[in-house]
């Protein structure tokens, strides 16, 4: 989600660059108090970046795809999915989600449609939903979700992010490298689950197959209840490179979910809602979860 900014900003002129999230959460507000935010502080000191090219990296939107638990057993058969679009790291706000494409699950070798199973769950007046899946057997259950083309005005283009997080289930563990198939997917070098605090997570980019060299990642760490303190707009969404082979590296600081989202251009643009052929931006989105060593 980076954009480019290729027009002079005039001085004395406020242009307004910004999610329209931010729009949103302002909307809520009685007055302009939202001004003190900090994304309108990001929003200001963009513009205050007078004249040239300059590049302003945008809130970054993930597709959260959570499991109540990576590891399910015989007291956690039942396995409980929160499923809404929102800037993980920020809390908030909440992106309303058309009805999903694809959800589903991937194990032995087969998959099945999950679509059924989804119950909307409205957060914050937007469209989310949740699910809830028994095991029925062990092994390594990749649970998948390509929801609905999302259009972001601000940015001028559709993005689909394509989810997926891996439960393993009564220890057999097989199949959690499994591909889904999806047109742009992280295949995990590291087993994404059972991971300690400080484990590095490493994968590979995959467009159609084939890896990504240099392909850019976001990563963000699900902050719930704003648990984490953020100093500065850059602390948001940690932006990595994959290597040349399209593997890219990430240590996990802290106990929780985090999120790695390899970002890629579609390859045919689509029809915004406004009407035109836009870009498209393609998300293949990993869920892990990390635990403090005790
Ligand atoms: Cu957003």
């Amino acid at each position: 989600m980076v954009q480019s900014l290729d027009a002079p900003l005039f001085p004395g002129r406020v242009l307004l660059i910004y999610d329209t999230c931010y729009e949103r959460r302002a909307a809520k507000l009685p007055d302009w108090r939202w001004m003190n935010t900090m994304k309108t502080r990001r929003l200001l000191s963009a513009v205050t970046l007078a004249g040239s090219m300059t590049t302003l990296v945008a809130s970054a939107h993930f597709q959260i795809l959570v499991p109540s638990t990576d590891l399910a057993g015989a007291d956690t058969r039942t396995v409980s999915f929160d499923i809404l679009f929102t800037h993980p790291m920020e809390g908030g706000p909440v992106m309303t989600m058309g009805e999903p494409v694809q959800f589903g699950v991937l194990a032995g070798g087969e998959k099945t449609d999950l679509r059924e199973t989804l119950q909307p769950l409205p957060i914050d007046s937007q469209s989310a939903y949740t699910a809830d899946y028994t095991v029925k057997h062990p092994g390594d259950h990749v649970f998948f979700l390509e929801p609905a083309p999302y259009w972001e005005p601000a940015e001028q283009k559709m993005i689909i992010h394509y989810t997926k997080v891996v439960v393993n289930a009564f220890g057999e563990e097989e199949g959690w490298d499994a591909p889904v198939g999806f047109p742009v997917e992280i295949e995990p070098l590291v087993r994404p689950y059972g991971l300690w605090t400080g484990n590095a997570f490493r994968g590979i980019v995959r467009k159609h197959g084939e890896p990504v060299p240099f392909a850019e990642i976001e990563v963000e760490y699900w902050n719930r209840d704003q648990a984490v303190a953020i100093p500065a707009d850059a602390f948001i969404t940690q932006v990595i490179k994959a290597d040349a082979n399209g593997v890219f590296t990430y240590v996990m600081p802290r106990a929780g979910w985090w999120s790695f989202a390899a970002l890629v251009d579609g390859d045919q643009p689509m029809l915004s809602p406004e009407g035109g052929a836009v870009g498209v931006e393609l998300g293949g989105l990993i869920w892990v979860r990390t635990v403090d060593m005790e």
